[in-house]
């Protein structure tokens, strides 16, 4: 679909509809100074059960079949899926986020540090996006966004405004669809969701299942292991749809961007891995405080996912 297309479709709605009998100012100038007689529209709190409820579940209908899941909301994930939501405003893009708040490790630098480093080129990215950088000059093989926060927060805001694009937070995947392919193999069909409030209590709560979603085509960008990380490739093991992994190996900024971004592609038929998911496949190299590769991988992936669907 063409550029505009998307450009059109993420357009917010800025105004809204007046409430009789209320005064009804349009902006925060015209209530400067009248706090006096300043009061809310008035509400009775079923209205906000009902729009949110109504809303939410009307979503989790729409999308129990997507065109694309993408599980994780870091960095990765989150390039992943404005890439593809701008390119295919068609498709239906769930993005599946066990916490709360999106985002992943890209909320800081490094350790508690506030800037981000990007290594060139991906600083191309960031001008996709609009995000100011600074440039240390001829000698600097790098980029800095002031506030890692700024890049997480404009990706995530842009995500969130396509209108073919939902974000289920604070829902964990906890299993993967599966279909054999006739051939003794797999091919991945969709997750299997619950709140993430849930799924860590399964063991001390009595059996409460799950959630699905049917999607032709997941993205996986869950992180490197740790309690929720490496999540769909340690469950491909189990369930012998690939040999081992590789476990991610110890810090080597060069080696491991590239390898990551390379390396991002359809690890099992209907399952893109990318971002710092796949170092536990392939035994990659971290690459620590640099993002660069988290975006590109981003950006390989959702390639990745349009030559499937353009298949
Ligand atoms: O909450 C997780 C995080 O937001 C989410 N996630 C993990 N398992 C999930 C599951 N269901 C739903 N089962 C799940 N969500 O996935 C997100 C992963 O974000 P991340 O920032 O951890 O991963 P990334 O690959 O996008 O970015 C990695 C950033 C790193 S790690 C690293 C190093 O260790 O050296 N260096 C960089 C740049």
């Amino acid at each position: 679909a063409p550029a505009s297309a998307a450009k059109t479709a993420i357009m917010p709605h800025t105004t809204s509809v007046p409430v009789k009998g209320h005064t009804n100012p349009q902006s925060i100038e015209d209530m400067a100074g009248a706090w006096k007689d300043f009061q809310f529209a008035p509400i009775r709190e079923s209205q906000v059960s009902r729009a949110m409820t109504r809303r939410y579940f009307a979503d989790l209908d729409k999308y129990a079949e997507s065109d694309i899941v993408i599980i994780g909301a870091g960095s990765c994930g989150l390039s992943t899926a404005y890439c593809l939501a701008k390119a295919r405003p068609d498709l239906k893009i769930a993005i599946i986020e066990a916490g709360v708040a999106p985002g992943g490790g890209a909320w800081l630098g490094g350790q508690l540090f506030s800037a981000m480093i990007m290594r060139k080129p991906a600083d191309a990215f960031l001008r996709e996006l609009g995000v100011e950088f600074e440039d240390d000059g001829p000698d600097a093989n790098f980029v800095i966004v002031k506030h890692a926060a700024l890049f997480t927060s404009t990706v995530l805001s842009k995500v969130l405004q396509f209108p073919n694009v939902k974000l289920f937070n604070a829902t964990a995947v906890e299993d993967l669809i599966t279909r054999t392919d006739g051939k003794g193999g797999i091919r991945v069909a969709g997750v299997v969701t619950n709140w993430t409030l849930v799924t860590m209590h399964h063991d001390d709560q009595s059996c409460m299942d799950p959630n699905t979603i049917n999607a032709p085509l997941i993205v996986s960008t869950t992180g490197h292991d740790g309690p929720f990380g490496a999540f769909s490739v340690k469950r491909l093991v189990s369930m012998q749809a690939i040999p081992s992994l590789g476990g991610m190996r110890g810090l080597d900024m060069n080696t491991a961007e590239d390898a990551i971004v390379k390396g991002t592609r359809e690890i099992c038929p209907g399952l893109i891995v990318g971002g710092m998911e796949l170092s536990e496949v392939d035994g990659a190299n971290r690459m620590g405080p640099t993002f660069g590769a988290m975006a590109l991988s981003g950006v390989k992936a959702a390639e990745e996912a349009l030559k499937v669907f353009e298949q």
